[in-house]
């Protein structure tokens, strides 16, 4: 299988995560005045709110600062799933795997590189088999961890993106075992990453591949793509997001018609009712999402995964309570060097240097 590796000469000098996790805890090996800070910044605001962390995770900190036990949201942040991969494999079954860096040569001096994972199990279309998607967890876990990778791409192959969780695979199964199993639940895996996923939709997006898409932070559609949520014709429902994710996305109606038509919608319309952020030209798709990481991994690493953490709780909160989040999440950013940064290159003119710390 193709493993690009690169070596990368702006690689990033310290690891986000690790930062993060260094911050929360508020002293973490090496950590800075501006972490200690950061820290105490983080930890006063939040106790303003009630945050419990929704599985064993590195919030130890925060959890230990909300003693209330009214908590109304799960607090996701800074979580490591379950089974942490560390590193990418040479090789995987079902997903091409690759690091792309941005080309010096061409006047491109962005920082970070991009981690693209491409579905590959074309015959199938890609259908999402047990096996696909613990290649994709393990994939971007090992992006999400990996200090040269600013932002992930993920993609399709053949015609398509993926034509949703594997029907043969599932036909047979009963319901005591899914239910014990908690079957597709390590989906959700895929959306407790700190770093930023771009969707890259060519070909069919259906069901569980739709239900994929709309996981990722930013979703841009192929000009050849297609959404729908078709599970209705196979006598079950959506069960990956597709009645939750969706309303949030093209509201009530909309929603509605697909889950209950099973009708498929194209690029444009996806980008007209807000699924899709933009359409491109099937041919250019994964380039034009590949440079738009560049700009992402381009930015702070920190203040990135801020705001991916704040639009995402977006969803989960109340307007006042996304405000409060918001403003304390803004106020704990000058806690950083890369807003120090940030504000003085923009007042001496020139491009800053970010470093994520
Ligand atoms: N699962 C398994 N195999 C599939 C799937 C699938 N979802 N989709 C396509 N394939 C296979 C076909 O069986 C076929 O295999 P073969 O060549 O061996 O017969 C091959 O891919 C090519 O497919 P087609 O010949 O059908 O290709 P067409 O171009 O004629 O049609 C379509 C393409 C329209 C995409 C068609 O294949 C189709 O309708 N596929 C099924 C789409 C669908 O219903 N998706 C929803 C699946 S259910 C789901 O995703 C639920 C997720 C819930 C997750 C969370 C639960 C907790």
């Amino acid at each position: 299988m193709l493993v690009t590796i690169r070596h990368h000469l702006h690689r990033r000098l310290v690891a986000a995560s690790p930062a993060i996790r260094g911050v929360t805890a508020g002293a973490g090996a090496g950590a800075g005045a501006g972490d200690a800070s950061f820290s105490r910044h983080v930890s006063s605001e939040l106790r303003t709110t009630s945050w419990r962390p929704v599985s064993s995770t590195s919030v130890e900190a925060f959890s230990s600062i909300s003693s209330s036990t009214s908590s109304i949201l799960s607090w996701r942040a800074f979580s490591s799933s379950s089974s942490s991969s560390s590193s990418l494999r040479e090789s995987y079954n079902h997903i091409l795997v690759e690091r792309r860096f941005p080309d010096e040569s061409n006047n491109n001096s962005a920082r970070g590189g991009v981690g693209i994972i491409t579905l590959h199990r074309p015959k199938a279309l890609n259908a999402l088999c047990d096996a696909l998607f613990d290649d994709l967890i393990h994939a971007v876990q090992a992006f999400d961890e990996d200090d040269s990778i600013g932002c992930i791409v993920i993609t399709g192959s053949g015609k398509a993106f993926a034509a949703g969780a594997d029907i043969s695979e599932m036909s047979t199964r009963e319901f005591a075992h899914v239910y014990k199993k908690n079957m597709f639940a390590q989906w959700a895996d895929i959306t407790q990453t700190s770093k930023p996923i771009i969707a890259a939709v060519n070909g069919f997006a259906l069901g569980g591949g739709c239900e994929l898409a709309m996981m990722c932070d930013i979703l841009i559609a192929g000009s050849n793509a297609q959404f729908g949520q078709p599970e209705i014709n196979l006598g079950v429902i959506p069960g990956a997001g597709g009645t939750q994710r969706l309303i949030r996305a093209v509201g009530k109606s909309k929603a509605m018609e697909m889950v209950l038509t099973g009708n498929r919608i194209t690029a444009q319309e996806a980008m007209e009712i807000g699924l899709a952020s933009k359409v491109i030209n099937s041919d250019l798709l994964l380039d034009e999402a590949v440079k738009m990481g560049f700009g992402i991994a381009d930015k702070g690493g920190v203040a990135v995964r801020a705001c991916k953490e704040a639009v995402n709780a977006a969803e989960e909160m109340t307007l006042s309570q996304g405000l409060m989040f918001e403003r304390r999440m803004f106020h704990a950013l000058f806690a950083t060097k890369d807003q120090k940064e940030g504000m003085s290159a923009f007042l001496e003119k020139r491009k800053p240097n970010f470093t994520d710390e």
